[in-house]
């Protein structure tokens, strides 16, 4: 069963959503992808948010850019935990998104990430954790810690690529 719903505003924002996509995709968590636009298609944002939860996901990642009112919207009309990743637009290099969605008036919260490839990577990585705090019970501690040792990897203290001092 779906899990995590990866919704973005256009295909164009693929390029970045896809860094969620591809956690997920490792992570073995089942997902979906899909365009859903706020201004440009209402009535399937309508209808995504409130079928989400019945659907039996677990946490949406939605990612949109300009005038972002994509993950806003969709946690006004679920009661999942929403992830909202800033896409990094053309105009203002993101800082629209990225002010669109982490200023959302308090009662309707969305987990704001950082605007691009990071945030997508690290919405990816937080929805997983999401999911695995609520099922602790039965998730090998191996598993809460792979998605950071995924993320992470070895991290050289040398600045010369291939050096060691
Ligand atoms: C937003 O407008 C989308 O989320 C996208 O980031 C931006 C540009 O969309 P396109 O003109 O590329 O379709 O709705």
């Amino acid at each position: 069963m779906v899990k995590v719903g990866v919704i973005m505003g256009s295909r164009s924002d693929w390029e970045t959503m896809r860094h969620a996509a591809e956690v997920l995709e490792a992570l073995d968590i089942p997902h979906e992808c899909k365009v859903v636009s706020a201004h440009r298609t209402p009535d399937r944002l309508v209808d995504y948010a409130k079928s989400a939860a019945g659907r039996g996901l677990q946490v949406i990642i939605a990612g949109a850019g300009g005038a972002a009112h994509l993950p806003g919207m969709t946690a006004s009309m679920t009661r999942l935990p929403v992830l909202g990743v800033p896409v990094q637009s053309a105009a203002l290099s993101g800082m629209d998104s990225l002010l669109s969605i982490v200023q959302m008036p308090g009662g309707i919260p969305v987990g704001t990430l950082a605007i691009g490839k990071a945030g997508a990577t690290n919405a990816g990585l937080l929805g997983v954790l999401l999911i695995a705090a609520s099922f602790w019970q039965v998730w090998p501690l191996v598993s809460l810690n792979r998605p950071r040792e995924l993320a992470t990897g070895e991290v050289p203290d040398s600045l010369v690529p291939g050096g060691t001092g």
